[in-house]
């Protein structure tokens, strides 16, 4: 009898074994932004968590990855190295020749269905559009610097009325200062829904992350697109992202996967 119990037991472990080593197999499904931020999904494309990282992991040097570059998401491979304490990576198409990309890395594996809004983020500002972004930054007596803008008009909640998202901010510009960095959506009827907006409290000491607005992406299939911001502290330091949820019907911005 006790033999019995014994084989069983036995038995029992090793299905269990090969069942660990089965799952340790599967690759997970992730998207990543940058080298740094990854977010993790399950087998049926529902989000399960975020990681912020700052070292990558070298096994993924030359793994397929589904790369977004210039609007659409084509497999290539990446070689990630370190320099400085920073990550950086070259990526190659299929045919091993070297893929030149000003983009920001935006990457996927698994079996994912990943909507990226492709309206062009627009970098210029037009007179009128400093016009009225400096009245913007008044109304919220804030520096009326702005060294960086950036504009992506879209219909972010899928009601067919389109909102834009701006960021600006003063980093890098005039001196004896306070730093800012302003990300908001202006609805379609005009009216502003703060995305974020941090000051820094001492002139000339940029003590608050510069932000910027990266892409405009359905991370969780629900067909309303995610804003993803990329953070950044100071020179030689890794750029994480951050993901806002924009609810049109209760005028809300939502931080999510913090
Ligand atoms: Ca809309
Ligand atoms: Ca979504």
């Amino acid at each position: 009898m006790k033999k019995k119990i014994l084989i069983i037991l036995l038995i029992v472990l090793y299905i269990s074994l090969i069942g660990t080593y089965l799952l340790s197999l599967k690759k997970p499904n992730f998207v990543m932004f940058g080298t740094t931020t990854f977010i993790y999904y399950d087998n049926n494309n529902q989000i399960k968590n975020v990681k912020r990282i700052n070292n990558i992991d070298k096994k993924l040097n030359y793994e397929k990855f589904n790369v977004y570059i210039d609007n659409s998401f084509e497999e290539a491979y990446m070689n990630f190295y370190k320099e400085d304490n920073a990550t950086y990576y070259d990526l190659y198409n299929n045919q091993n020749q070297k893929i030149d990309t000003k983009d920001f890395l935006l990457a996927y594996q698994g079996d994912l269905k990943i909507n990226v809004n492709s309206s062009k983020i627009e970098t210029q500002m037009t007179d009128e559009e400093k016009e009225k972004m400096i009245k913007i930054l008044k109304s919220h007596s804030i520096n009326e610097d702005i060294s960086l803008f950036s504009k992506q008009v879209l219909d972010i909640d899928n009601d067919s009325k389109n909102e834009t998202i701006y960021s600006l901010s003063n980093f890098g510009g005039q001196v004896n200062e306070t730093f800012y960095s302003y990300i908001f959506i202006e609805e379609s009827n005009k009216e502003i829904i703060d995305i974020d907006l941090i000051e820094s409290q001492n002139k000339n000491t940029p003590e608050i992350p510069q932000k910027y607005h990266a892409w405009s992406i359905d991370l969780d299939n629900d067909n309303n697109y995610e804003i993803v911001l990329s953070s950044v502290t100071g020179d030689d330091t890794p750029v994480y992202y951050e993901f806002y949820k924009y609810d049109s019907s209760n005028k809300t911005i939502t931080e999510m996967l913090k």
